[in-house]
């Protein structure tokens, strides 16, 4: 019932009625639009609609799936939610597809004498609870781990939590969101002292201007992209793309703008430096509602094995904040960042006019980055100097990645700091989680143990002896993987794999646990403009696959925290979010009741009194703010934000006369992270079947590489051996080569470098030094 793609194509340039968003959709590839969705299916199909989210990215797309006979025949874009308007881009119009791949995990598979054997799920979760018993009685609490993921819903998220938090005692938990969006949330805890964006999506309608700051919308945020392409062909908003790359993002923007890999930090305070010469500073704002701080500079790189970091910020004055932009005077930032004086000077003209009304939007380039915090703040401190914040179209907008990002790891809050209110460090959240999970208040411990990086360094080391992986493929998608795949398989550690496909990561497991997939179970995400987003189960999952949540809850019962998981198969989401519910009580972060969930097509939060809160920290939008100001950043005591001083510092490896290129990683529009749902759904995986090594022309040039050719990419850390592309998807700078990790038969991520920012603690995967040659 799909149309396939080139009838797709066919169809799209047969359309000739389009409506103004089908319009700005058409003008890009990969955004499929209402019509030529309704085009795919067979007029009488007697369907059977139901809405929920699109399994993909952070978006957060409302999805209608159609159903005949117990199986999903068709997805359209869901037309009442107000992300997408029934727009979808091309993985999530095909998404249902990978469900029926041959190769589906229907059954658990226990390892014995080194081969898999089909076990019933009941024996296998049996299993599971007794080794992990085991372990915690040999070893104790911190010897046993979960590591889950931004695509975990809430009700799996927070039953994770429960269980290791609250019912074991130990803060082994953390996610892949570590190598995602960690730097997003050190950003605005530094800044703002409270987490996720204060706009959404909506203030697309209004802006002027988009700055995007090393990040390819066009490719990963798709529908949103199309968004801002609809207030171009409209209004004449501008789209600017500031990055190292030049992507589908670059080509259908007003303005490219390239600069050297980790320099953002200097652009961005060269930027600061013109709009306070310029006397563009908005000064009633910044008096009344911004502090200036520094904090730690050089901080190392976390390389070490167990790295150990706290920062100490100090208030300083306006004067100390011009004195140290004095270092990024456009003229000597634009020797080393390659962006020319007259690029600075454009940039800081937009973010300085009063009358334009800008928002910047980032996502990994900025994250993922060993300043990564920094880079975060400073993009906040060109929006607090000029006041264009917490206003429609006016605001800094940090993207995130995965479905529920926001809304598991997050506010859900599956990081070995974290609790679904708060962090552990703090006595009174402590006490809040001990009561509604009725444990005792001395069961949750109030030292955060390891994150991502540090806990597979802890099982190399044989400290962790039990590793629960779910909804995530670390074996494919941690940095340096050449170190962390054989510390997964030493003896000393017993790994449980839950996946819906054979992974490499299931294939150093003990026991693979099957999972229900998205439709096959319900549950709820949190994208990332704050919006909670219901499904409800749409078909059965096959063999034994089970949802995550549930067999979370049945290894808790069968090591004997049965009382404390009370919940029923059947009901299980509804009653853990009424129950994750009270945490979030009150107008800062009240969220909507199931009852509004279950009919609205996604709904806000802070939902107060009825009623969504789309700008927070304005007082003309959000009740929470109660200074009796225009403006209220009441995350922080003094209810200010922070414009922070955070230099420039290098990154933690650059290209030298042994390994001289800069070695980028990331994604294309067709493929999933590391491609094991998209990889199974034929159209994508035709449409982009292998990975590839990207050069710039000229590099390809000097070095005599063809197109196709096959070439090897090495770090100090290992090695892998792709084909050449040259003048395809995308253009690196001169001196810089990309790698997409989407492919496991090309594991990129054993040559990058696990190096992370200090304070967040996210892996840098777009910078390392490497050397290329024919293979
Ligand atoms: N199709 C598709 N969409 C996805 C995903 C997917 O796998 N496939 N994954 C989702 C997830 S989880 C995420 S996190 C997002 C990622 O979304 P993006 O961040 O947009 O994508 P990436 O390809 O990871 O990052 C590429 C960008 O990194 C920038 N970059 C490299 N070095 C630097 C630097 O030093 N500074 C700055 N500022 N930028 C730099 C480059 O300019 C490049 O544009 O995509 C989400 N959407
Ligand atoms: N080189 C490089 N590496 C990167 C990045 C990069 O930019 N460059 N980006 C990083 C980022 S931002 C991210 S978010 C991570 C993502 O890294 P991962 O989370 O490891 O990647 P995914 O492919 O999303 O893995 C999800 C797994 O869950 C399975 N799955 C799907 N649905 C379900 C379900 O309902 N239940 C269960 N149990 N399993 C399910 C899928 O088959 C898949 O194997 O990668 C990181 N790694
Ligand atoms: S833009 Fe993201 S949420 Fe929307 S359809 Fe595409 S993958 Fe799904
Ligand atoms: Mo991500």
């Amino acid at each position: 019932m799909y149309t396939s793609l080139t009838n797709r194509r066919e169809f799209i340039k047969k359309m000739a009625k389009l409506s103004a968003m089908a319009a700005a959709a058409s003008m890009f590839p990969g955004i499929i639009f209402a019509e030529e969705q309704e085009a795919g299916i067979p007029a009488d199909a007697k369907l059977d609609w139901k809405k929920g989210p699109c399994r993909f990215c952070g978006v957060g797309c409302g999805i209608l799936v159609g159903t005949e006979n117990g199986k999903a025949v068709a997805v359209k874009g869901d037309p009442k939610c107000e992300v997408n308007k029934g727009l979808l881009c091309v993985k999530g119009y095909h998404q249902t597809m990978c469900v029926q791949a041959r190769d589906r995990l229907t059954h658990a598979l226990v390892k014995k004498n080194g081969r898999y054997v089909k076990t019933p799920i009941d024996e296998a979760l049996d299993l599971v609870a007794s080794k992990m018993k085991e372990t915690i009685e040999k070893h104790g609490k911190d010897s046993v781990a979960m590591y889950t993921s931004g695509q975990s819903t809430i009700p799996e998220g927070y039953v994770a939590s429960k269980l290791m938090k609250g019912a074991i005692g130990t803060n082994n938990l953390e996610c892949n969101a570590r190598l995602c969006m960690a730097s997003a949330v050190a950003g605005f805890l530094t800044t703002f002292g409270t987490d996720e964006p204060m706009g959404c999506y909506e203030d697309i309608d209004h802006a002027d201007y988009f700055v995007t700051w090393g990040n390819n919308m066009a490719e990963m945020h798709p529908v949103l992209f199309s968004r801002m392409l609809e207030q171009k062909s409209t209004r004449g908003a501008k789209i600017i793309d500031f990055a190292t790359r030049t992507s589908r993002s670059s080509g259908a923007s007003d303005r490219s703008i390239l600069f050297e890999p980790q320099t953002d930090l200097a652009v961005a305070n060269a930027i600061c430096y013109e709009i306070i010469n310029n006397n563009w500073m908005n000064k009633s704002f910044v008096e009344k509602h911004c502090n200036f701080s520094k904090g730690l500079t050089n901080m190392g790189y976390g390389t070490e094995d167990k790295y150990k970091f706290s920062d100490k910020p100090e208030k300083v004055d306006f004067e100390a904040y011009k004195e140290f932009l004095k270092d990024y005077t456009p003229e000597k930032v634009a020797k080393y960042s390659k962006v020319s004086v007259k690029d600075i000077k454009y940039l800081a003209a937009i973010y300085g006019d009063p009358n334009k009304k800008v928002v910047s939007y980032w996502c990994m380039g900025v994250n993922q980055h060993t300043r990564g915090t920094w880079m975060n703040n400073l993009i906040y401190n060109m929006h607090l100097l000029t006041g264009k914040i917490s206003q429609p179209g006016n605001g800094p907008f940090s993207l995130t990645g995965q479905p529920s990002a926001c809304g598991t790891a997050r506010e859900v809050g599956t990081f070995t700091h974290k609790l679904p209110k708060g962090v552990v460090m703090n006595e009174k959240h402590r006490r809040l989680a001990a009561k509604i999970w009725k444990v005792p208040y001395e069961n949750i411990p109030s030292k955060p143990t390891y994150h991502t990086t540090e806990m597979f360094r802890a099982v190399d080391r044989g400290d962790i002896k039990f590793i629960w992986t779910q909804v995530t493929n670390p074996l494919v998608s941690l940095p340096k993987t050449s170190r962390y795949r054989p510390g997964m398989q030493k003896d000393s550690c017993f790994v449980v794999v839950s996946d819906v496909f054979p992974t490499p990561t299931s294939d150093v497991a003990d026991v693979i646990l099957p999972a229900s997939w998205h439709i096959e179970k319900g549950g709820i995400y949190g994208n990332s403009e704050r919006r909670t987003q219901y499904w409800d189960q749409m078909v059965e999952a096959p063999g034994e696959a089970t949802p995550d949540a549930w067999m979370t809850i049945e290894i808790a019962k069968r090591m004997g925290f049965g009382e404390l998981f009370p919940y029923t198969r059947e009901n299980h989401v509804d009653e853990i979010y009424n129950e994750y519910r009270q945490f979030h009580e009150g107008v800062k972060h009240g969220m909507a009741p199931l009852d509004v969930l279950k009919k609205e097509s996604g709904v806000i939060w802070p939902y107060v009194d009825g009623k969504s809160t789309q700008w927070r920290f304005n007082a003309t939008y959000d009740p929470a703010c109660d200074n009796g100001e225009d403006f209220h950043f009441y995350g922080k005591p003094d209810g200010r934000a922070i414009i922070w001083l955070r230099p420039f510092e290098p990154a933690a490896e650059s290209p030298d006369d042994e390994y001289p290129f800069w070695l980028n990683t990331g994604r294309v529009v067709e493929h999933w992270h590391t491609g094991s749902m998209t990889r199974r759904i034929p159209v994508l995986h035709q449409a982009m079947p292998a990975a590839y090594v990207e050069f710039h022309p000229d590099d390809a040039k000097k070095l005599g590489v063809r197109n196709g050719e096959k070439i090897k990419v090495s770090s100090r850390r290992g090695s892998c051996i792709l084909p050449a592309s040259i003048n395809e998807r995308g253009l690196p700078t001169r001196g810089q080569v990309f790698v997409p990790f989407f492919d496991e038969n090309m594991l990129i991520n054993d040559v990058t470098l696990d190096a992370f920012c200090p304070i967040s603690k996210e892996p840098d995967f777009k910078k390392c030094a490497v050397k290329v040659e024919k293979a």
